[in-house]
């Protein structure tokens, strides 16, 4: 195994304490001690059982008291609080996806933003049947974003992108009323079933919650995904770095964080530039060092090898570092607590959209037409706080590990070809990867997501379900948190192929790939809905026979209900390691466990013991091998 060793929970704690010191000498506040605050939780809320959509209430369903002044009872109370969670992350994530198709309306040749992935382009624009022939690649651009932006609102029809999944899945969508139709439709739509004296029908609000999800996944953020690997390039393997180690105590660290690519690579760019390298010597670091948190970070990593500083439960260690010139946000999962803390050091919080306005922070709005501009500024103000250092606060932990990231559709399909030399055409095949599975080779797969929960001692969940899966030749894919948390330890480094059962190793090793594939960020999710989608087309298998299942060990955020309700829609058994509020209703309960399997084949597991949700899914993987007689 030569000197590879996974880094340890254990070792992430005792570097987090470390720097927990320093901030209780300079007065700081943390997550972890919010955490003891707000302990224990109000049971009310944790079971979903309190209404609060009008002023009559707020309501609280009891045995005393089983229904709310309007008469609701408590399946339709907790149903209708699961849609508007669902909604919530359905809208966040599309508009991000949003946001992406505005900036590729907005590209051209001699602006900031270009098309670094024409070919991609050109085949998206080929699938929607807009006219290639003979057309500028920006003029096509503007095309295809303008249909794009059409999807958020348009009045009939289905997703676009539902096309892509197979025929089977379609027909179950459409028998089960839930194919998504315009993004802002499903997402209006369920706030309009979810207000008083509407839908108290837990079946129709589940019905809803699956359809807000697949506008999302099989909507936004497909689009987020599919257009910023136009923009910003289509992910292929490249080596970085991660962990808080990755920080250089001598260089102007710059942290990038939240969601939005278009924001962070600009500020990668300027970074690189020789005029700010030089400006960061005149003030007496050795050069600049852009590290990430959260998905923006899986965004520059996956495209540029950029170093990830870690996830999300570890945005305020980069602060703690107290080397930490700037971190500069853009949306989603940033804590606010961000603001005060870095008043506690030299460190600038800059705030740069208008969705992600945040007190104590220095906003700098960060537009399409203004991103040079403004990237270079942020830059310049990051260097220039270098001298504002504190040396008596600077504590950059040493650790970190070595990790391959990068793995989009595009780049599993070519390195799995690579293997066996098939005849493919330029797209490429998941024929190699079916081939493994119906072998046994490979036992099957586990798509990894979601982000981390002080209620789950971070990141041991991803981890340890993660070491047992590769060591039963159980192939994992990751995204967001959850694959920051298998880089941070190691599982990323191709030398982890020694933890892996006999089987994954020998394919790690003619792949020469990592066991666990990192394949972006949360809207990237959408990427292993077309994995899904391509393998079932390939095995000729519908997507919920494959012995394939989800899991999100540490979620916590809205986007990561919707999330959970695309990825069981679309036919994938769904693991949780956290109740998402519904335990107050055995219908809605049963409903998502059980119920839905009716509808998409497909059903949620919540399962709060970690040893046991492993194992759960490792049997449902071999219970789908002995359906196929694999
Ligand atoms: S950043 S949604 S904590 S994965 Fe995408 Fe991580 Fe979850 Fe945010």
């Amino acid at each position: 195994m030569g000197d590879f060793k996974l880094t340890t929970v254990e070792e992430f704690e005792a570097a987090t304490a470390r720097l927990l010191e320093t901030g209780a000498k300079v007065g700081a506040d943390s997550w972890q001690l919010r955490v003891k605050n707000q302990t224990p939780h109000c049971k009310f809320g944790e079971q979903g059982v309190c209404c609060r959509i009008c002023s009559m209430g707020p309501c609280r369903i009891t045995p005393k008291a089983p229904r709310g002044i309007c008469g609701c009872d408590v399946h339709g109370i907790v149903g209708r609080n699961y849609l508007k969670f669902t909604a919530g992350g359905a809208a966040t994530h599309s508009d991000h996806g949003r946001e992406i198709c505005h900036t590729l309306y907005h590209s051209s040749a001699d602006g900031s933003y270009k098309v670094k992935d024409p070919e991609k382009l050109t085949r998206i624009a080929k699938e929607w049947g807009i006219e290639t022939e003979g057309k500028d690649i920006y003029d096509l651009a503007h095309e295809v974003a303008y249909e794009a932006l059409m999807e958020y609102g348009k009045p009939f029809g289905y997703s676009r992108w539902i096309a892509r999944a197979p025929k089977h899945t379609q027909e179950l969508w459409e028998n089960a009323e839930i194919a998504p139709r315009a993004i802002d439709r499903e997402v209006s739509c369920s706030l309009h079933m979810a207000h008083m004296g509407c839908s108290s029908k837990p079946e129709a609000l589940i019905r809803q919650s699956l359809r807000a999800g697949l506008c999302d996944g099989w909507g936004g953020s497909m689009c987020g995904t599919e257009f910023s690997d136009v923009l910003f390039g289509t992910p292929k393997p490249v080596e970085t770095e991660a962990n808080l180690g990755v920080m250089v105590a001598e260089n102007v660290n710059i942290v990038v964080h939240g969601h939005d690519p278009s924001l962070s690579e600009m500020i990668c760019e300027y970074a690189d530039d020789p005029e700010m390298i030089a400006y960061a010597k005149s003030f007496g670091a050795k050069g600049i060092t852009v590290s990430g948190v959260c998905c923006t970070s899986n965004e520059v990593a996956m495209r540029r090898g950029i170093p990830m500083a870690g996830n999300f439960l570890q945005q305020e260690n980069v602060v703690l570092t107290g080397a930490c010139e700037a971190i500069v946000v853009d949306v989603q999962c940033i804590f606010p607590a961000l603001g005060p803390l870095s008043k506690c050091f030299h460190t600038k919080f800059i705030t740069t959209s208008k969705i992600a306005q945040m007190p104590d922070s220095e906003f700098i709005h960060f537009t399409v037409e203004s991103a040079a501009e403004k990237a270079k500024a942020i830059v310049k103000m990051a260097i220039e706080n270098f001298q504002n250092r504190k040396p008596e606060l600077v504590h950059i932990p040493d650790m970190k590990q070595k990790a391959t990231v990068g793995y989009s559709l595009e780049a599993i399909k070519k390195v799995l070809d690579g293997v066996t030399n098939s005849q493919v055409d330029e797209l490429g095949t998941t024929k190699p990867l079916v081939d493994c599975i119906t072998s046994g080779v490979i036992r099957g797969a586990v798509a990894m997501v979601g982000c981390n929960n002080p209620k789950i001692r971070p990141d041991q969940a991803h981890i340890d379900l993660m070491k047992k899966l590769i060591a039963n030749d159980i192939i994992v894919v990751a995204s967001g948190c959850s694959a920051q948390a298998a880089a941070k330890a190691g599982l990323m480094d191709k030398a982890a192929k020694d933890l892996c059962g006999d089987g994954l190793k020998r394919v790690c090793e003619l792949a020469d790939i990592p066991p666990v594939l990192h394949m972006g960020s949360c809207v990237d999710i959408s990427r292993m809905m077309n994995l899904a989608a391509d393998l079932a087309k390939d095995s000729g298998l519908n997507i919920s026979q494959l012995p394939l299942v989800g899991c999100a060990p540490e979620w916590m955020s809205e986007k990561a209900v919707s999330i959970g309700n695309y990825v069981v829609a679309t036919g994938i058994d769904t693991f949780l390691g956290v109740d998402p509020y519904v335990s107050g209703s055995t219908e809605v309960d049963n409903l998502l466990k059980s119920g839905i399997r009716e509808w998409v084949e497909a059903a949620y597991t919540v399962e709060k013991d970690i040893e046991k949700l492993v194992d759960l899914m490792i049997e449902r993987i071999e219970e789908k091998r002995t359906a196929l007689g694999i």
